[in-house]
């Protein structure tokens, strides 16, 4: 079998082309693993189903349910029954994300509800239950966790572990929440 040199040509240069592609490919999710996360959609803690102040009544088309469990110190910091509804902002209505039944011991169901495929982070959780009072966890201005709501990252103040079923997680505030997700969080004081 004759083998044109030109023909071997294109396809060695099609073959380089496409090894480095994927070489450039791997190369970035290595070293780089954030560029292939989903963008967080952080104007989703604003988000309100029905309500009085809210009369466009955005159609749910996403309704999916992540669990939550916080431990402070060694005690579990309990997410209190109705999270998110009838708040401030959204007073007769629920906000995206919402807590019904609370939980002393188990992890917490949270009800995300969207009118749309959104990227929710975790952290918009903790914007939507510091309304819920003023002694409520919070996210700070700059979206770090604010647990004891004193207006200081808690970066600062607690070692901060997390794990999604089970597994290591490091997007912690910003972490992007699917449906079933267990997520845990654990803060332990530095001092
Ligand atoms: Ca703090």
């Amino acid at each position: 079998m004759r083998v044109d040199i030109k023909d071997v040509a294109i396809e060695t240069w099609l073959l380089i082309g496409a090894v480095s592609v994927t070489v450039a490919f791997v190369a970035v999710a290595l070293f780089n693993p954030s560029a292939f996360d989903p963008e967080p959609d952080w104007g989703v803690s604003d988000g309100c189903i029905g309500g009085t102040e809210h009369s466009e009544d955005a159609g749910v088309v996403f309704h999916y349910h992540p669990t939550l469990k916080i431990t402070v110190d060694g005690q579990r910091l309990q997410i209190p029954a109705n999270t998110g509804i009838d708040q401030s902002g959204c007073r007769e209505g629920m906000r995206w994300i919402h807590v019904h039944s609370s939980s002393e011991t188990g992890p917490t169901t949270l009800h995300i509800e969207t009118p749309s495929r959104m990227n929710v982070p975790l952290g918009s959780f903790f914007e939507i239950w510091e309304r819920h009072g003023s002694s409520s966890p919070a996210l700070t201005d700059d979206k770090n966790f604010d647990i004891n709501s004193n207006g200081i990252s808690d970066w600062e103040e607690y070692n901060i572990t997390m794990t999604v079923n089970g597994v290591s997680n490091s997007h912690y505030e910003s972490f992007v929440m699917e449906d079933g997700d267990k997520i845990e969080i654990t803060f332990t004081s530095k001092n």
